[in-house]
């Protein structure tokens, strides 16, 4: 059977995904922990407890929303939530959620799975209720039936940096939305439980992609997986032997769900509307461009036919020669389109909130970053399987990651100075190839470097980024390790019944 097609594997002790030695240890203390604070808040211990990872994104940023195949590992921090579920004549019928960082405080919400998310007043507890209302809707749309609602208990432990592009957000909804799947004894395939928790997490308000919940679910230890949709499908990506990945955090925090309005849904309708405006200069009426193109792989293939056309096979001939390198207005899109852009974003509130906060729209720039690095992800994958030598590969590779990073910084606008100012560092000090990793305008970057210079290049990196900010009392000396730290392809989300 295909991996993708397995249930979410259920263990009945730690070692099989946390290996041994300290990183066991680790794991033996947060799960220990988390009985123990079970007992005191609740008075029980919990039935049952899942796991999911936050990822790295090697190559592939900001395209996974518009179709295209994406190349993440995940990485060994992870989300776990331990819960229960209380019977049917226990009382309160609420779900409890508390975590075992005193910095955030109980969320307490109704057991109903149809009450809507108050994004207006966001609560770290919302990841969770996404995960309910996901599993929810799931078992609804399979004519599944999970009978009356009931309360929940449930204590949450989650060591993914926050606001890092390290997904901390999927790792919570996965492990949630597994948790809660868990406790009612239930499991389906992981391809499944990847859609799922990728439309689950729009219920917070970013319109987002699906790569994260999809390595989060489907990844296996030692490698890196290319992501394709529609449908949901990992293949292995066994990296050359020699490099190392390391990931380093730019110490500005990324509010994705805060921002959505500017950033990230910003990009995604700007995506939209460049998709529609190709269509259209490519020959399509635009009421049938208006409903039936969402996104840039959509118009692909009708650019590719344009680029034949020139000799190339290339999408971004046709958006050189149709799109505007100068920004466009809501009223230069809408004499292409003839109908009002709010009237084709109505059914999304969010996408509304983007046109609202809009001052103009860059479509040029946009779909030059989402077809570029769609093949660059390729080109990624290509080299890793290609016959070369090691070295040569890892060089390609971070030549690579140096373009995606150019190409997101300059054309998709989703870097800030701090990433500048780290991948620039990271390149000055031996990394073969650096970029910002995740949604970006903040959070992490990721540097390609020779096993043999690991731990100079996080002194290096010590010194000349993160000295001045303990200096400046950002961070703490002896917290440095939280912000920069290798990492080696981790394993996907697990069940642990003991
Ligand atoms: P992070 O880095 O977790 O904010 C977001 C999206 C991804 C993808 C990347 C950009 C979510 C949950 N994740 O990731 O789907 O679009 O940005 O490549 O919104």
């Amino acid at each position: 059977m295909a991996h993708e097609d397995l249930p979410i594997p259920i263990f009945s002790s730690l070692d099989p995904i946390y290996g041994e030695g300290s990183h066991l240890d680790e794991a033996k203390l947060r799960f220990d922990r988390l009985k123990s604070k079970f007992a005191e808040v609740f008075g029980h211990h919990p039935e049952v407890y899942a796991r999911s990872p936050g990822r790295v994104n090697l190559i592939g940023e900001h395209i996974d929303y518009e179709g295209y195949s994406v190349l993440p590992m995940a990485i060994r921090q992870d989300t776990i939530v331990a819960i229960r579920k209380r019977g049917a004549e226990e009382s309160p019928k609420v779900l409890q959620i508390a975590n075992v960082n005193d910095k955030y405080s109980m969320c307490t919400y109704a057991s109903d799975p149809n009450q809507e998310v108050d994004l207006k007043n966001h609560k770290w507890g919302h990841y969770f209720i996404c995960g309910y209302k996901g599993f929810y809707e799931y078992d609804k749309s399979k004519g599944i039936d999970v009978g009356p609602p009931v309360g929940l208990d449930v204590i949450v432990d989650g060591i993914v940096p926050t606001g890092s592009g390290l997904s901390s957000s999927a790792a919570f909804v996965c492990s949630a939305t597994i948790a809660i799947m868990a406790v009612f004894n239930m499991n389906f395939p992981k391809k499944e439980i990847a859609q799922l928790t990728c439309d689950c997490e729009r219920h917070i308000g970013t319109q987002s992609g699906g790569m994260d919940q999809a390595i989060s679910i489907m990844a296996k230890s030692g490698y890196a997986e290319l992501i394709d949709f529609n449908p949901i499908r990992a293949s292995d990506v066994q990296l050359p032997a020699g490099g190392t990945f390391v990931i380093a955090h730019s110490l500005a925090e990324s509010q994705k769900a805060v921002t959505a309005a500017t950033n990230y849904n910003n990009r995604v309708v700007e995506c939209r509307l460049a998709a529609i405006v190709l269509a259209i200069k490519l020959g399509m009426k635009p009421n049938e461009a208006i409903l039936k193109v969402k996104t840039l792989s959509d118009v692909e293939q009708l650019c590719i036919s344009f680029a034949e056309s020139r000799g190339s096979a290339d999408p971004q001939v046709a958006v050189k020669e149709f799109l505007n390198e100068k920004p466009y207005t809501a009223e230069d899109i809408e004499k292409i389109i003839l109908e009002p852009l709010t009237s084709i974003l109505k059914n999304s509130a969010t996408s509304l909130d983007v046109l609202k906060a809009a001052k103009h729209f860059k479509l040029f720039q946009r779909a030059s970053h989402v077809y570029s690095e769609a093949k660059r992800v390729y080109a990624f994958r290509d080299t890793v399987l290609a016959k070369l030598s090691d070295d040569d590969k890892l060089s390609k590779l971070g030549d690579l990651m140096n373009e995606s990073h150019h190409s997101c910084s300059v054309l998709y606008e989703c870097s800030c100075p701090e990433l500048e100012e780290l991948v620039k560092t990271c390149r000055d000090n031996g990394g073969l190839g650096a970029r910002l990793t995740g949604a970006g305008w903040g959070g992490c970057a990721v540097a390609l470097v020779k096993d043999s210079i690991v731990s100079q290049f996080i002194i290096k990196l010590k010194e000349l980024f993160y000295q001045s900010r303990i200096d400046r009392g950002i961070i703490n000396k002896n917290e440095t390790d939280l912000y920069v730290f290798a990492s080696k392809p981790s394993s996907g989300a697990a069940i642990f019944k003991f």
